[in-house]
């Protein structure tokens, strides 16, 4: 590993993953990425971590550090530009928390995916799905900014975004969606999203996070689709 770099051990389509990945990007931090088939994970990194779940970043002495908002804190905190979190504690809690509440609402989505759920259940995870967004989209409009860390964005951004590149997914897969004109805050903030140039540099078509998600529901998830050849 090149001296003063970092490395992140990621999973391709794993959304906590890649709120490490964002926040390297965004800071322009120099990292290089191994990814890990989750499925049949190498005992050599099995020996390394003991939470046994991508992202784990590691630095030039070898030593590691796991769980994507513990790394987005520790990147924050050493590269301090741009900043991810307000310098006031309280500010920077609250933020956290707001990334809590995320996690028990839109992150949801995840549920959707077990195969043998019947519609009344997938109706109910869609109309929780709706309800969080709608919060988010109240947040972002009581906060009257761009992005939810202002004018420029912040932790919550960045920590939340892998959901929402992920959303066109429901109607390739389901034949519906959740997010809609109604969250117009959301909506626009997604197009604001897209444009920052670490969302960019790392976004994946919705086609092949669809595909992903097929072959993971399908019971083998196809950790290199985007290596084989398309023929
Ligand atoms: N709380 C963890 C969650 C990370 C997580 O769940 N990662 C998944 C992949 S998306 C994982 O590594 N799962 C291990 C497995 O599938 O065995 C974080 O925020 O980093």
């Amino acid at each position: 590993m090149v001296p003063g770099s970092l490395r992140a051990y990621n999973m391709k389509y794993c959304p906590y993953a890649q709120r490490t990945l964002l926040a390297l990007a965004y800071k322009n931090v120099k990292f290089d990425i191994v990814n890990i088939n989750l499925k049949r994970k190498p005992a050599w990194f099995l020996s390394r971590t003991m939470l046994e779940k991508v992202p784990v970043l590691e630095q030039a002495d070898g030593s590691i550090i796991s769980e994507s908002m513990v790394t987005m804190d520790y990147l924050d905190e050493v590269y301090p530009q741009p900043p991810l979190l307000p310098q006031d504690p309280w500010k920077k809690a609250e933020e956290k928390v707001w990334v809590e509440i995320f996690g028990l609402s839109v992150s949801k989505i995840y549920k959707l995916y077990n195969t043998s759920l019947d519609e009344a259940t997938k109706d109910k995870i869609f109309e929780e799905i709706t309800q969080g967004l709608d919060v988010f989209d109240k947040e972002l409009a009581k906060r009257g900014t761009k992005f939810f860390g202002g004018s420029q964005p912040g932790l919550l951004d960045l920590a939340i975004w892998p959901w929402f590149e992920r959303m066109p997914l429901l109607p390739l897969v389901f034949h519906r969606t959740a997010l809609t004109a109604k969250q117009a805050n959301l909506m626009k903030w997604v197009s604001a999203m897209e444009e920052v140039p670490a969302v960019k540099a790392l976004i994946i078509p919705a086609e092949e996070h669809a595909k992903f998600r097929t072959t993971c529901m399908a019971g083998e998830p196809e950790y290199d689709l985007a290596l084989k050849p398309k023929i």
